[in-house]
């Protein structure tokens, strides 16, 4: 998640990296057989002297009704205009053109969480018609138009994408908001995006609980008007469509059941906008430490293009592949991942309710074996639980993967094998894939068709992406010269964000902050895009993402990143789990300080805590002594599973931990602090 802090020194990054380098490895020749994209000759077409005009041949993967005057447009950089002049659709892309062929094939596969509901199946032709009807009943009833915003507040359903792509039919943006956050996070967004027209669900299950979801969604509005915008119109889609399975009352005049309602537009045919590339499509929101939450704005051209191409070339999907990817739609990964992209590629998309490891610890495989997934994304969060609760449970299922994606942290090497060589069975190719909220698909990677594997690194950058590592003077520093440094991106390129909603100067000073030396520059090569992490890249171009620039440790003098240490840590057959952060010390400057979770029926010894200490002397050295381990009973996670440091770092430094309520799992810091803090 990116945040203001970004604006930081990068001294603390000016380190020498002590991570041994990981052997490489190849895809098979199976694998590589079938693949989409095995032409090294990409990398010299989309070489920065042809700039920006190979981003056309993403650009060509989509249906236009009016092809661009211009490739890229810099007059108001760094707020990029791509395709500038193309006309299209999103959800034309993503449905219309592929009925003439496949209106009968799968688009979407929804698994609901009691197994006994099974699995339903929506074609192409039907996602098409529920599409169109929820876009005519957005028109007529709540009576949105092309600009408007649209909060939509829901869980894991096969309504969720029909709600995205009926705003998309009719130009109108939605901003989604993850299912799981409070009543308070959506008041947030509903006033900062003016959306006067809240889209929710009543119900859902999540680890055998139905949730009463429409009451949050009150709670919303009552903030949200609080916080100076009402919400007019609340649309409640029904979990069991005919009846109604949360509690509370529907507020006279505001809510409307879209079941009911829907009965009205049964067979309705909405006409898609014709959108200029440049309109925005949607919203997501991210959170910074400080400050409110920033609503990423993405284009409707540049972003399509660029999440097709990349689920085509990286994820390489093909129409015939049935593809999971277990993130939630309400993150970015959900969205380019399983929706867009996958959809405009003709694939069929799996959706699933509830989590991974309820009711039990085969969930997962069970449903790819059902399914026949053969192309599986996840995270290392993930991974790591899965290997934490059922280590030996995916040799229980019969499913085959040929492609997996791992996403979101970097992931330790140790983890990376268990999940090649268990849940892929060591046939399957893995991408790494390093990227943002903000950039809207990759940015490195490797190209599974091209490139081997090395665990623990994501990859050079894709086809048309040029890292670029400085140090905080603006020095570069060259891949296999040891030191990491702030990795930013020398170009533009189609899937960035065009801007933080209703606030450019917050974009420019949050992404183009530090490198930038002409405010008034119009020419793209003034403005390298700032990542906030902080990386490493090797010789031969890998890029090794160590952690945001904040997650990195100096101790006397010598700069650790906290990958390391976790990934040390995790060499340890017991451990499930480690999270280091830095606490403050009156000589060294800074220290680590270890945090680990155990695997299941494994005892937290005194013994077991110096296996952990040792492990991490014998593979960085002294230098990385921690101060302490902790062996807790479990992290305090976000609800997207990422670990938060955050929290544990307060812990021992004796801070404020701040507001752990939107945690996944608040309880857990208070037995932390009093473990640690006594
Ligand atoms: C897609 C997504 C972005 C931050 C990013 C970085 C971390 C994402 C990663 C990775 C190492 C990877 N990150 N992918 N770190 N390896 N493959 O996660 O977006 O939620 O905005 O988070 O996640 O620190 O800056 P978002």
């Amino acid at each position: 998640m990116s945040d203001d802090s970004k604006i930081v020194s990068t001294s603390e990054a000016q380190i020498a990296v002590h991570w041994k380098e990981e052997e490489l490895i190849n895809p098979s020749e199976e694998f590589i057989a079938q693949a989409n994209l095995t032409d090294k000759s990409i990398y010299e077409r989309f070489s920065l002297a042809n700039f920006p005009d190979y981003y056309t041949e993403f650009a060509d993967l989509l249906t236009w009704y009016k092809k661009w005057d211009e490739v890229l447009d810099t007059s108001d950089a760094p707020c990029f205009k791509w395709f500038k002049g193309g006309k299209l659709n999103a959800s034309y892309n993503c449905i219309d053109r592929h009925l003439a062929k496949n209106k009968n094939k799968t688009a979407i596969h929804f698994v609901a969480e009691p197994e006994d509901e099974r699995v339903s199946h929506i074609t192409y032709q039907e996602l098409y018609t529920r599409v169109n009807e929820f876009a005519a009943l957005l028109k007529n009833t709540a009576k949105l138009k092309r600009g408007d915003r649209v909060t939509i507040h829901m869980p894991m359903s096969a309504e969720l994408p029909i709600t995205m792509l009926a705003c998309a039919r009719i130009g109108v943006i939605h901003s989604v908001v993850f299912g799981g956050f409070s009543s308070s996070a959506c008041a947030d967004r509903v006033v900062d995006s003016n959306s006067r027209v809240l889209i929710t669900m009543d119900s859902y299950y999540r680890a055998g609980k139905l949730l009463n979801h429409k009451e949050v969604d009150d709670e919303a509005c009552a903030l949200a008007e609080k916080g100076g915008q009402k919400v007019d119109t609340m649309l409640v889609w029904q979990r069991y469509p005919g009846k109604m399975s949360s509690p509370s009352p529907l507020v006279e005049g505001r809510d409307i059941i879209v079941n009911q309602e829907l009965k009205k537009y049964y067979g309705a045919l909405v006409e898609p906008e014709q959108m200029l590339a440049e309109e925005p499509l949607f919203l997501m929101y991210t959170s910074g430490t400080t400050g409110k939450p920033k609503g990423a704005q993405h284009g409707t051209g540049g972003y399509l293009a660029y999440v097709t191409a990349m689920s085509k070339y990286i994820q390489d999907i093909h129409p015939e592949d049935v593809y999971w990817c277990m993130a939630d739609i309400g993150w970015i990964t959900g969205h380019s991942f399983i929706v867009y992209g996958p959809l405009a590629l003709c694939a069929s998309s799996v959706i699933y309710e509830g989590v991974p490891t309820y009711p039990d610890a085969g969930r997962s495989w069970r449903i790819a074996q059902e399914l026949d997934v053969n192309i599986f994304h996840t995270a290392p969060t993930a991974i790591r639980a899965l290997r934490k609760v059922g280590p030996d449970e995916p040799q229980k299922y019969r499913y085959k993967f040929k492609h997996m994606t791992t996403v979101g942290e970097p992931i330790e090497p140790e983890v990376w094998r268990w999940y090649y060589n268990v849940v892929g069975r060591g046939e399957a190719a893995i991408v790494d894939t390093y990227w943002q909220t903000e950039t809207g698909g990759f940015l490195c990677s490797t190209v599974p068709g091209i490139q081997p594997m090395k665990p623990g690194s994501a990859g050079p950058g894709v086809p048309g992406i040029h890292p670029i590592v400085f140090d905080e003077t603006g020095e570069v520093l060259e891949p296999g010269c040891g030191k990491a440094g702030n990795i930013c991106i020398q170009n533009p390129w189609p899937g960035m964000m065009q801007t933080v909603w209703g606030d450019r100067n917050r974009f420019v000073e949050s992404y183009f902050g530090m490198y930038n030396k002409d405010r008034n520059s119009k020419k793209w090569q003034d403005w390298p895009y700032m990542t906030g992490d902080a990386a490493v890249v090797a010789s031969d171009g890998y890029v090794r993402v160590l952690g945001r620039i904040d997650d990195v440790i100096n101790v006397s003098g010598h700069r650790l990143g906290t990958k390391e240490i976790e990934s040390a840590a995790l060499t340890v057959p017991e451990v499930a789990e480690a999270a280091v952060v830095p606490v403050a010390h009156e000589i060294k400057g800074k220290e680590p300080e270890l945090y680990v979770s155990l695997k299941p029926g494994i005892e937290a010894t005194p013994e077991l805590q110096k296996k952990v200490a040792d492990a991490i002397t014998f593979q960085i050295g002294k230098i990385a002594k921690c101060k302490n381990v902790w062996i807790v009973p479990d992290m305090p996670k976000t609800r997207s599973g990422k670990l938060m440091r955050r929290v544990l770092g307060a812990i021992s430094n004796k801070g404020d931990v701040g507001n752990v309520m939107t945690l996944a799992n608040p309880e857990i810091v208070e037995e932390i602090r009093k473990m640690v803090q006594g």
